[in-house]
């Protein structure tokens, strides 16, 4: 599709629609910083997004205004991955080695033997600077510790909430969390306003099932103080759990959004159903089955005009005289 000559004002009259105000939308969502100064072929560190748990190798592999792809070394390309070069998941070599958290090496290197120096030597290949690298302030205070004892739901299966544990703090106040006794593939990272946490004893206060720990010798009747006792944990104080307010996206606003099934293309897409946290978005022009609900905070979500202003090409509807109606109910 031709952004030439498209305009999201024609385009909204058209439609006789609104675009989301960009004051419902996350700092990062708008940001349009585009002196970001990554450069392809820079390496550097960073999450793993199919292991959350784990920092990697990285390499930025293609540049697309303030859109980064990432390659992990040594890995397939099919693992490559898209993010925000203000992202909070990359960090600068080294992050790793000073924040005491394991560094992935490259495949075919030793945990314990990788030195940035000798592989950046051995791959004629430079870093990225430190100051291309937006590292959150941390919080005045935060009571986030690892090893505390939580409620969490389970993305992956949004209708499970289950006993979890604050597997790693990062910038004291982004959290790991990691379903105990399960493997690392449904950890996610969040901060105390995710909608997804709570502290123990909220499924009971709901009057909602809570799901043990895998291989729990008698799931049913799980108890806290004694799951405590036996893991020698202690559960993260209710205070530590701030959850932010519900969004307020309305059906029929229209915004910019990553194609959730090809990551370098940004498309204009329509909110067609909201609950509290989250918004289902239309692809304009594409078929409803494939619309897809989203975190409201994704950091894939972007106002009106974003693309244009970061340098982005975006994908417009292929005949916008065909103005998609928001689907009720
Ligand atoms: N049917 C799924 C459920 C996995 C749930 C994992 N959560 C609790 C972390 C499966 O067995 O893969």
């Amino acid at each position: 599709n031709c952004t030439a000559g498209w305009s999201w004002q024609r385009y909204l009259e058209e439609c006789k629609a609104e675009s989301a105000p960009a004051d419902l939308f996350t700092k990062e969502q708008c940001s349009t910083n585009q002196t970001h100064g990554f450069k392809v072929g820079m390496k550097l560190e960073g999450v793993d997004p199919l292991h959350p748990s784990i920092f990697c190798v990285l390499s930025v592999a293609e540049v697309i205004g303030c859109r980064l792809r990432f390659h992990i070394d040594g890995y397939s390309e099919c693992y490559d991955f898209w993010v925000n070069a203000d992202s909070p998941d990359i960090r600068p070599a080294g992050w790793c080695l000073r924040q005491n958290h394991k560094l992935h090496p490259p495949k075919g290197y030793h945990e314990t033997g990788f030195d940035w120096q000798v592989y950046l030597r051995s791959t004629n290949s430079k870093l990225a600077p430190e100051d291309l690298f937006t590292i959150p302030s941390p919080p005045p205070s935060s009571l986030f510790r690892g090893g505390l004892k939580l409620e969490a739901v389970d993305r992956k299966n949004p209708s499970l909430v289950c006993v979890a544990t604050v597997a790693d703090v990062i910038d004291q106040q982004r959290i790991l969390v990691h379903f105990d006794n399960w493997d690392d593939s449904y950890d996610y990272w969040c901060d105390s306003s995710s909608p997804y946490i709570h502290p123990i004893g909220w499924c009971q206060e709901q009057a909602r099932p809570l799901t043990a720990p895998q291989g729990h010798p008698c799931p049913e009747s799980f108890r806290w103080e004694e799951y405590l006792e036996q893991t020698k944990s202690s559960a993260a104080p209710s205070s530590t759990f701030t959850p932010r307010a519900p969004h307020g996206f309305q059906v029929g606003h229209k915004l910019e959004a990553v194609d959730g099934r090809n990551p370098m293309l940004i498309r204009v897409t329509t909110v067609t159903e909201t609950d509290a946290h989250r918004v289902k978005i239309h692809y304009d022009g594409w078929s409803d089955q494939f619309d897809v609900w989203c975190d409201s905070d994704l950091c894939d979500l972007h106002p009106a005009g974003w693309c244009q202003q970061t340098g982005h090409p975006l994908e417009t509807p292929a005949d916008s005289s065909l103005c998609p109606a928001p689907s009720q109910g």
